[in-house]
C-alpha cells in the first residue's frame, strides 16, 4: 500500500495520538457536560463534536475517533469506570469463564452508539481527511481485564500468559474475535483507516512477544484484510525494540508506529518497505525552547525524508502541552522540503 494512495493531497500527513483531549480548552469544556468519561464515549453527538475538535482547530489530516481500547471490556461484561487521577478500574477475571460472552448481535447492540459517533463525524468531516477507527490488541486488553487497572509489573498477567498457556490462549482468542467484529462495525459506520494499540507489547519477552503480539495481530489483519483489503492498518507494538521487525513481517501491517525510545536511525536502517508513523517524543511538546522543538521535529523529518512518512509522536500528547507547541510542530511538518 502506497501512502500517496491513503493521503493523495498532502506529502507528509499529520496526526497526533491522543489529538482530541485535555490539553484542548474545548475538550475540557465538553468534558465538564457530562459525568463520566464513558458517558461521553457512549454518546454519538459528543463523539463526533470532540473527534472534530483538533481538526477544526488545528487542520490535522485525519481524525482519531473518539472512544476507548476498553468499550470491547465493558461490552463483554467485564464492567469498566475511570476513576479521576487513577485511570481505569475494571473488575478482574482471572479465568476464561469469568467473561460474560456476548452473542454478536448483543455485543454490537451494546456499542451502538460509539458506531452513531462514528456515522456522524464522518457525515461532517471534510472529504479530503481520513477518520481513524480503532482498537487494543488482545494482549494489551488483557493486561486490563487480568490486572483490573494499569499495573507496573504486570505480573498477574504474565503469570497466567507465562504458565497456563492454554488458559490464557482462550481469553486471547475470545478477544481476538471481537476485536475483528469491533472493527468491521467501525469500518461499515465509516472509518476509513484502523489502528491497533498495543500499549504493552514491551513487557513481553521475545518468545511470548511473537506468541501474544505477533501471532493474534496476524489472525485479526488477515481477517479484516479478507473482507476490507482497501482499508489500511496501522500497527502500534510499543516498545517492541528489535521486534518490531518481526511484527512487521508476519502481521501484515501497512503501518508501523514507533515509539519514541526507538532510534529512527535503527528504524530507518532495519525496517524496510512500510510507512512509518510515528517517534517524537510528546514530552519535547512541553518545551519552552521552541528551537529545541524544531531541532527534534527536524531530526525525524530528515531521517526519513526518503520514505513514505506520517508524522506522528511515540505516544499521546500530554494534557500540558501548550497549544503554541502544536502549531509550531504542524507549521514545520508542512513546510517541510520533501
Ligand atoms: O477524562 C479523560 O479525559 C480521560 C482520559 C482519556 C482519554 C482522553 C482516556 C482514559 N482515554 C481517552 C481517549 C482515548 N484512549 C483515545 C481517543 C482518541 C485519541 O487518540 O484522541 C484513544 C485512541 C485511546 C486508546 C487507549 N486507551 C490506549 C491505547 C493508547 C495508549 O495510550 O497507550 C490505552 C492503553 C487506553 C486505556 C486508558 N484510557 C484512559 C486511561 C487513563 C487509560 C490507561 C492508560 C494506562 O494504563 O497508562
Amino acid at each position: 500500500m502506497y501512502l500517496n494512495d491513503i493521503f493523495p493531497s498532502v506529502k507528509i500527513p499529520i496526526w497526533l495520538m491522543r489529538q482530541a483531549g485535555r490539553y484542548l480548552p474545548e475538550y475540557r469544556d465538553t468534558r465538564a457536560t457530562a459525568k463520566s468519561f464513558l458517558d461521553l464515549c457512549y454518546s454519538p453527538d459528543l463523539v463526533s463534536k470532540i473527534t472534530l475538535q483538533p481538526i477544526d482547530r488545528f487542520n490535522f489530516d485525519a481524525a482519531i475517533i473518539f472512544s476507548d481500547i476498553l468499550v470491547i471490556p465493558d461490552a463483554l461484561g467485564v464492567k469498566v469506570k475511570f476513576v479521576e487521577k487513577q485511570g481505569p478500574i475494571l473488575d478482574k477475571i482471572t479465568k476464561f469463564i469469568d467473561l460474560n460472552i456476548p452473542t454478536n448481535e448483543r455485543f454490537t447492540k451494546f456499542l451502538e452508539n460509539v458506531y452513531l459517533g462514528i456515522k456522524k463525524t464522518k457525515d461532517i468531516l471534510p472529504k479530503n481527511k481520513k477518520l481513524i477507527g480503532f482498537i487494543g490488541a488482545p494482549w494489551t486488553l488483557s493486561t486490563y481485564l487480568i490486572e483490573g487497572q494499569s499495573s507496573k509489573t504486570f505480573s498477574e498477567v504474565k503469570k497466567i500468559a507465562y504458565t497456563d498457556p492454554v488458559e490464557f490462549n482462550k481469553i486471547i482468542e475470545i478477544l481476538a474475535e471481537f476485536c475483528i467484529l469491533h472493527t468491521t462495525n467501525q469500518i461499515k459506520a465509516g472509518v476509513d483507516i484502523i489502528q491497533i494499540f498495543d500499549s504493552w507489547s514491551g513487557i513481553l519477552d521475545s518468545y511470548n512477544f511473537n506468541k501474544w503480539v505477533i501471532s493474534p495481530t496476524a489472525y485479526i489483519v488477515s481477517r479484516i484484510k479478507e473482507k476490507y483489503p482497501q482499508i489500511p492498518i496501522i500497527g502500534f507494538p510499543k516498545d517492541a525494540d528489535f521486534n518490531y521487525l518481526e511484527y512487521v513481517q508476519n502481521t501484515k501491517v501497512d503501518i508501523l508506529s514507533i515509539d519514541s525510545n526507538i532510534p529512527i536511525t535503527w528504524v530507518n536502517e532495519n525496517v524496510k518497505d512500510i510507512i512509518i508513523q510515528g517517534n517524537l517524543d510528546p514530552c519535547y511538546l512541553l518545551s519552552k525552547d521552541q528551537e529545541l522543538l524544531k531541532k527534534q521535529i527536524n531530526n525525524i523529518l530528515d531521517n526519513l525524508k526518503h520514505r513514505e512518512h506520517i508524522f506522528n509522536l511515540g505516544h499521546g500528547i500530554l494534557p500540558n502541552t501548550p497549544i503554541e507547541n502544536v502549531e509550531l510542530l504542524i507549521e514545520q511538518v508542512r513546510n517541510y522540503e520533501k
